[in-house]
Order: structure tokens, then C-alpha cells, then sequence
């Protein structure tokens, strides 16, 4: 089971949290790749020792450019299915395997984890997610919980629809991004809920990178 599936990680100063993260995911997962973004902490050897695929960024080129690369990949090694988690613990391996067997089940194109206990957040967090949501449906006219969940799994092959561009400093919009370009393009969507754990030792995005990402969702709207 899941041998077309690949799940690619990408993962940034990973060292505290992707051992954990890789023990779970190596025990139901034969395909998996690590895709690590010039990280300048020990991530790199953390991880030596698992029966994973490895990639390793000469420069930091972003999530976005991690998951850029994450698809290359499976394009060459002709995975049907690509999965994405995140490296810092935040995902459940249990939930990426609900996404894998939804797409399965389903025969979606895109399965997007939503994080449903939005309620642990934190009010900036719960608030911002909130607007989002809320703008998403009005523009997109489809009723998505959590457009940037880093938790999904598409079809390889809706690439040339879902193609991305966020760089730089919005190289955490790409989950974004494919959600809105995915919906643009008809794709078949379809959620499910997830635990996603958060508290204060997570970033997130501030609130200059949520009034842009909205400004984003408008742009990917209009111009895509
Ligand atoms: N910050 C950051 N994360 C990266 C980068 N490349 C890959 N990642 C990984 O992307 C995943 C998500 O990054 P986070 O900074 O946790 O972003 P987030 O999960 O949206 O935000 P939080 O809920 O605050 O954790 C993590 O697994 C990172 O290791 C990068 O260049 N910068
Ligand atoms: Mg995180």
C-alpha cells in the first residue's frame, strides 16, 4: 500500500523535531524524501540514518522552493501521488495516512488536511485563518477550511494547473497558492479534518505576511 505515494518533507533547522517526525512516517511509509533547505543546524544528521531519499538545497530556497523540488522529484521517479508534511512536528503521520487513503477512496486530485481544532490556536491565529477562509469563499465561491495547510496530497499529474510562483518572502504562500490555482482549474478537492498541534514555539505568519497573503489570493484570482 501507498508504494505510488511519495511523501517529501520539507524542512528548514529541523534537528529538534524531524527524528521524531521520520520515525513515525518510515514505519508506514516505503517512499519518502527529505528535502532540506540549507539548514546550519545538525538536521542533516539527524536524519542519516533513515531509509529516505535526501535532497539537500546548496542555498535556502524557501518551503515553496523545497516543494518545487519535491516535485520534480516525483515527476522523475514517476510517483502518481505526492504527499507533503511538515518537519517540525506538527502533523500527524495518522492524518497523512486519512489524505492517502481519501485520495485513494475518492479519486480526488487534491486532499487537503484541515486543521479542525482551530480553537487551540491562538486569537491572532484563529482570527487570521478566520478572514482567510471566509475570503477564499467569497472569491472562489468553494467552501475550503484551510487553504494553507501544509498537510496534502495531490495527483503528480494536475502539475502544469497547480503550477506555483510564491518565492522569496512569500515562500509560505505555495500552500496557498496551489489551493487557489487548484480550484481556478476545476480540480477535484476534497478535505478532511486533522489534528494540527500549535502553541507558542511556532512562528506562523505575522500580520504583514497575512494582509499580503490576502492581497496574494486576489492577485492568484485575477491574473492566473
Ligand atoms: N521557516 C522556514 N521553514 C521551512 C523552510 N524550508 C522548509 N521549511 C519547512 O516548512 C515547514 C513549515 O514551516 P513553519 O515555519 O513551521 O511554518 P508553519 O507550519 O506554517 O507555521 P507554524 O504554525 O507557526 O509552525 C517546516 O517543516 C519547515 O522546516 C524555510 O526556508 N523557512
Ligand atoms: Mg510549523
Amino acid at each position: 500500500m501507498f508504494d505510488d505515494i511519495l511523501v517529501a518533507i520539507p524542512a528548514y533547522n529541523e534537528q529538534k523535531n524531524i527524528s521524531e517526525v521520520l520515525n513515525e512516517v518510515c514505519k508506514k511509509f516505503k517512499y519518502v524524501l527529505v528535502v532540506d533547505n540549507n539548514s546550519e543546524d545538525q538536521t542533516i544528521k539527524k536524519i542519516e540514518n533513515f531509509p529516505i531519499f535526501l535532497i539537500k538545497h546548496k542555498y535556502n530556497l524557501g518551503k515553496s522552493g523545497s516543494m518545487k523540488t519535491a516535485l520534480q522529484f516525483a515527476k522523475i521517479r514517476k510517483f502518481k501521488y505526492l504527499a507533503f508534511m511538515d518537519a517540525d512536528g506538527q502533523h500527524k503521520t495518522n492524518d497523512l495516512i486519512k489524505i492517502c487513503k481519501k485520495i485513494y477512496d475518492e479519486n480526488s486530485e487534491l486532499i487537503i488536511g484541515y486543521r479542525k481544532n482551530l480553537i487551540d490556536l491562538n486569537l491572532k491565529k484563529r482570527i487570521g485563518t478566520i478572514i482567510l477562509q471566509r475570503l477564499f469563499s467569497l472569491v472562489y465561491k468553494k467552501k475550503l477550511f484551510d487553504i494553507q495547510s501544509g498537510l496534502r496530497i495531490f495527483d503528480t499529474s494536475i502539475e502544469s494547473k497547480i503550477n506555483w510562483h510564491s518565492t522569496g518572502i512569500n515562500h509560505y504562500f505555495a500552500d496557498a497558492e496551489i489551493t487557489c490555482n487548484a480550484v481556478k482549474n476545476n480540480c477535484k478537492i476534497d478535505q478532511i479534518p486533522i489534528e494540527a498541534l500549535s502553541s507558542e514555539k511556532y512562528k506562523g505568519m505575522n500580520i504583514v505576511q497575512g494582509l499580503y497573503l490576502v492581497l496574494m489570493i486576489l492577485y492568484w484570482r485575477v491574473f492566473r
